[in-house]
């Protein structure tokens, strides 16, 4: 059964720390959430994952519709049970994943018609399709249906766009069933607009859920305006309730976020940059092909206790992605989501001892921020 737990909050500013329960363990927050779309963490084992202490992970309704079917999913036991994962998962609803299918796809009150990316087949997602395809993956928190507004849009088009996310999200609740089971948090969206924001909060507030979800931000808008919207929008989510923002993930947008009241975050940035030879250090990014690593026999980040920092050297990490050899992106995937869990491991502890703003300062003089 799923409850939050609002265990303390900040004396220096909105940050929070709470426990989420659900039937496959606790989450403490503020916490970062990797990604693993395809029901896998990408070159990750779920024993890796423990071992990082990852606490919950994401799946992706859209994707694993698309493949391999959520009917051969719940065939098999479940997601948890597919892919050998017993902590808690999140879902998202393929709102986002759908909208980001540009011309492909076309919106209609009923829900979202889209072409497959992958062979071009046609398909209809519903709020309905929606909960039907997270319920059979059996995951501890599903997302509603909703539109994720692109940045820059009209007021005219968020207006009717988030009436129709209201509508969608109440069409999802009455939908679910698996309530004991399943969390569904609902998504407020309303593109950079203070009163439409404002407007969307309180429909999707009064449709009542056991979490909420601020979708539409991180799309592309200056880091200023982010902040700005995730300042007011906060404020409008009950106090009792996890908040979760949407596709964050880099270390200065989770400050920005948890200082603000936010207490639950995901991104494939670290994965997606970890295949790319990009790394987090305390000291800022690490771009591992650059030259000047080639006879840097020391770790990727001196302050980094990570498998990956304990037993390898910068230039034989290079030597890896230079070599296209796969353990380089396995080594590099390991350290920034060890980064990542640890820094929110470490933001913990600080609103904790109230040291928060002491905590960020120093990692973003540290980082180059
Ligand atoms: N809606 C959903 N998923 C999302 C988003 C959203 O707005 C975002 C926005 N950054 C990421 N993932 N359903
Ligand atoms: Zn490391």
């Amino acid at each position: 059964m799923f409850s939050f737990e609002l265990i303390k909050e900040s004396k220096e500013c909105k940050a929070r720390l709470g426990k989420i329960h659900t039937n496959h363990g606790d989450i403490e927050t503020p916490i970062f959430m990797p990604v693993g779309t395809k029901a896998t963490v990408k070159a990750m084992t779920p024993e890796e994952m423990k071992e990082l202490e990852a606490q919950i992970i994401l799946g992706n309704t859209y994707h694993l519709y698309l493949r391999p079917g959520h009917e051969l999913i719940k065939e098999a036991g479940g997601l948890h049970k597919f892919m050998n994962w017993d902590r808690p998962i999140l879902t998202d609803s393929g709102g986002f994943q759908v909208f980001s299918l540009g011309n492909l796809r076309k919106i209609k009150e009923e829900g979202v018609e889209f072409r497959s990316h992958v062979d071009g087949s046609k398909h209809f997602l519903s709020p309905e399709k929606s909960m039907e395809i997270q319920n059979y993956l059996g995951s501890d928190i599903m997302m509603a249906f909703d539109e994720c507004i692109p940045y820059p849009a009209s007021r005219e088009y968020v207006e009717q766009s988030i009436k129709r996310t209201t509508r969608w999200a109440k069409r999802c609740k009455e939908f679910h069933e698996n309530t004991e089971n399943q969390a569904l948090f609902g998504i407020v969206q309303g593109g950079m607009y203070e009163d439409l924001r404002r407007e969307s909060a309180k429909q999707i507030t009064d449709i009542d859920f056991p979490g909420y979800a601020i979708g539409g931000l991180s799309v592309g808008e200056p880091r200023e305006l982010m902040c700005e919207v995730m300042d007011y929008t906060v404020d409008l989510l009950p106090k009792d309730k996890p908040r979760y923002l949407m596709g964050v993930g880099s270390p200065d947008y989770l400050f920005e976020a948890v200082e603000r009241g936010i207490d639950m975050a995901d991104c494939v940035l670290p994965t997606r940059m970890a295949r790319h030879g990009a790394f987090f250090t305390s000291r800022g990014q690490l771009t591992i092909k650059n030259a000047k690593y080639k006879r840097d026999f020391g770790p990727i980040d001196e302050n980094c206790n990570c498998y990956t920092c304990r037993n390898y050297s910068r230039a034989y990490i290079r030597h890896l992605f230079n070599e296209n050899e796969i353990l380089g992106a396995r080594l590099a995937s390991i350290h920034n989501l060890f980064f990542l869990i640890n820094l929110m491991k470490s933001i913990r502890i600080s609103i904790k001892e109230d040291n928060f703003m002491n905590f960020k300062k120093e990692f973003y003089d540290n980082y180059g921020y």
